[in-house]
């Protein structure tokens, strides 16, 4: 096994689940009868912009009640310590992974406590409540702020950078996603077509286990210290 220098993970709703914070296709998988496909659209957003505004606000306002757990802790770790190359892609909009500290981190699919002005094109940090039309912290111009999310149907972000990383990388993982939702459930295919050893934590088998060398099965804030510690200590997988 060639030794492990440059690493990409990626992250979904399962490393937040033992936070608090619900995710999208487990048994809480819905939102008021809502499936999120339905609502986080931007057809959902012009056809019904209040329904679309409260599912982001309550989301927003449950970040204030939920705190990183031991898996998000680890990859700060592994973060201030890695003296290789490291990127955490996470799919997830909540601050979890920001709050425990992780730096070489991006969030392909935006962010919760980030507001997208469509009068004037900035993005703000927000942690309030857009359904009552605040002013654009950049313009000023009242009830023009969307959330900074990518929808079903929008790019996620910085897929150049994630791209440049895949294709550089000895080791990817991916830790608590379904694999249901692309580009990011191909990330694993791209990896490994570049020689990366992969490695797939989840509580469940994904769609994508198949693709992966080796697949862990249990809760990431039971597993993903232990990996951890071995990576450091070994630097292995
Ligand atoms: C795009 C923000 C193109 C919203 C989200 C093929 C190629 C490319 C695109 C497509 C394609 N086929 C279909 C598409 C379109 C679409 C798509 O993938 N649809 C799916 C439904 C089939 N993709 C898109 O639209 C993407 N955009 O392709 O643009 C383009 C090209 C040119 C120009 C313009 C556009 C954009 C997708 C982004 C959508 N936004 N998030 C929000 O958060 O409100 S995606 C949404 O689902 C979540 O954010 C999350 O990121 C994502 C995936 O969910 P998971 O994170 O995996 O969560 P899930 O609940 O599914 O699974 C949790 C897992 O954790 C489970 O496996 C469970 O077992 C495990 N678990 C639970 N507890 C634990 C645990 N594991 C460990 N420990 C535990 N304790």
């Amino acid at each position: 096994m060639k030794a492990i220098q440059n690493i990409v993970i990626l992250t979904g709703a399962g490393i937040s689940a033992e936070s608090g914070v619900a995710t999208f296709r487990g048994p809480d998988g819905l939102w008021e009868g809502h499936r999120v496909e339905d609502v986080a659209t931007p057809e959902a957003f012009v056809r019904d912009p209040d329904l679309v505004q409260k599912f982001y606000d309550e989301r927003r306002a449950k970040l204030k009640t939920v705190q990183p757990n031991a898996a998000h802790q680890a990859l700060a770790k592994l973060d201030r310590t890695w003296a290789g190359e490291l990127l955490l892609v996470t799919q997830n909009v909540d601050d979890l992974h920001d709050r425990a500290g992780s730096k070489r981190l991006l969030h392909m699919h935006g962010e919760l406590n980030s507001a997208w002005c469509l009068a004037c094109d900035a993005r703000s940090p927000f942690d309030g409540v857009m359904a009552a039309a605040p002013a654009c912290p950049h313009c000023h111009q009242p009830g023009c702020l969307r959330p900074d999310i990518v929808w079903f149907g929008e790019m996620p972000y910085q897929m150049e950078r994630i791209e440049q990383a895949l294709s550089n990388c000895d080791l990817f993982v991916s830790i608590g996603t379904s694999g249901a939702v692309y580009p990011a459930a191909g990330f694993v295919q791209t990896a490994r077509y570049h020689g990366a050893q992969t490695l797939e934590i989840n509580l469940d088998p994904s769609e994508g286990s198949f693709h992966f060398h080796e697949s862990r099965m249990g809760k990431a804030g039971e597993l993903v210290p232990g990996w951890v510690e071995q990576l450091l200590s070994h630097g292995l997988c």
